[in-house]
């Protein structure tokens, strides 16, 4: 059913959005205009404190709960399960202003948007930003909004140690977030993510919207490969145990085995930590990560299993050993087809230009679709860039995403189902 005729001509403000989108990226600000606030970090907080003070001025109820994710719910007319949008607003270290944040203060947008036109919803519609969605500092990433749905134990999480050594949990008492609201009480009738696309495909294509249609799987890996340090001037070629020449030839290897596999296959050696690290010392240690991802669950596999031969021959070829340490894994997700229809519908009744697309990245939506109806509207990046402070969409392509996300929810939140 759609929206009644008076709320047709509803639009967010686009100045608005604008404006709470900059100020939110002045908490951790990074040169080039982007933010660093990883998880749970003090920057973290400020942000969480900023954004429930938005909630607060816009009437919303705030709840927080034990593994600190935050609801705003504005009451709807009815007791009914709420719709929920939302995303992140914790960020990679050399975060952009848009990831995450655009999902959570678009719906803000939308609340108040409503809030000025006088206009209620049957069902309660909550806002939502989820804890360490970005897993770079917590792995994994989505570790909020899993725990949420019931895909990860709450005191695994809150025991899960950080790359800096921190606990998880620990990190929460001190900025104040670990909430009491019990999981899931919010159990929402469909959850709609607004996000930027983080790839090229919208910007290349000219196209203002993509209704997200699928999300592809994840494999994250933690290898620990130990060698022997030795001296870089005395010790022959053949006699060296090279962890980091070991965790060159990962590297290496990963990149040949996307061109070998094609298809959507991706493969990232994001970090790599040496032990000793110094110029004239063999490497006694490397810590690296892997991440393969694949929108086909089998190939995912195999190309885990491709890594898993290539990583037993290293070993034996140089005489080192290897360790790997599962950080994520997710398989390939499929969107609501009913909810991916509503937003090409509500797309095409506003006039925007848009397409189906795949997610290369994850999603707190992943995770909600195992608990409800779930679908995400990206919006462009320019040239694709993201996790990067260039990370950049035009501001009339972040108003066509929050005017979609409206009435996307309007809709919804006035089913009587
Ligand atoms: O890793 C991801 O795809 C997301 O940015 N957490
Ligand atoms: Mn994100
Ligand atoms: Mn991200």
């Amino acid at each position: 059913m759609s929206a009644p005729a008076a709320t047709q001509a509803l639009r967010i403000d686009q100045a608005r959005l604008i404006e709470r989108l900059d100020q939110l990226a002045q908490i951790g600000p990074i040169d080039g205009g982007g933010s660093c606030r990883l998880a749970l970090t003090d920057d973290d907080r400020r942000g969480r404190d900023l954004v429930v003070s938005w909630m607060r001025e816009l009437g919303m109820a705030v709840h927080i709960d034990a593994i600190g994710n935050v609801f705003g719910v504005r009451a709807g007319t009815r007791e009914l399960p709420p719709v929920m949008t939302g995303s992140h607003i914790d960020t990679v270290r050399t975060g952009g202003r848009y990831d995450g944040n655009l999902g959570v203060i678009g719906g803000l947008e939308v609340v108040q948007t409503l809030n000025d036109a006088g206009i209620e919803t049957e069902r309660p519609i909550v806002v939502a930003f989820f804890t360490d969605e970005e897993g770079a500092r917590f792995a994994p990433d989505m570790l909020g909004s899993l725990v949420y749905v019931g895909g990860m134990a709450l005191d695994e999480a809150l025991d899960v140690r950080g790359i800096d050594g921190a606990r998880l949990g620990d990190e929460l008492e001190r900025i104040g977030y670990a909430g009491s609201a019990p999981m899931t009480t919010l159990k929402p009738a469909a959850f709609v993510e607004l996000h930027i696309e983080q790839g090229p495909v919208l910007d290349a294509e000219g196209l203002t919207i993509g209704a997200v249609e699928d999300l592809q799987g994840i494999s994250w890996q933690e290898l620990t490969i130990t060698g022997q340090s030795n001296h870089a001037g005395t010790t022959p070629m053949r006699l060296r145990h090279d962890a980091a020449y070991a965790a060159a030839a990962v590297a290496n290897f990963v990149r040949q085995l996307t061109r070998e596999m094609g298809g959507s296959q991706v493969a990232t050696v994001g970090k790599i930590d040496l032990h000793p690290n110094l110029i004239n010392v063999i490497a006694a240690r490397a810590r690296l990560t892997v991440d393969l991802r694949n929108t086909d669950e089998t190939l995912l596999q195999q190309a885990e299993q491709r890594l898993g031969d290539f990583l037993q021959q290293l070993a034996k070829d140089e005489g080192v050993t290897i360790e790997s340490r599962q950080l994520a894994r997710f398989e390939p997700v499929i969107f609501d087809a009913g909810v991916v229809q509503r937003i090409e519908a509500v797309t095409s009744r506003l006039g925007y230009s848009q397409r189906r697309i795949t997610s290369g990245a994850g999603h707190d939506a992943q995770m909600l679709a195992r608990i409800c109806p779930t679908a995400m509207i990206f919006v462009p990046s320019i040239k694709g860039i993201s996790h990067n402070p260039a990370e950049h969409t035009e501001p009339a392509d972040l108003a066509a995403g929050g005017n979609v996300l409206l009435h996307t929810l309007l809709e919804l939140a006035s089913q009587e189902t």
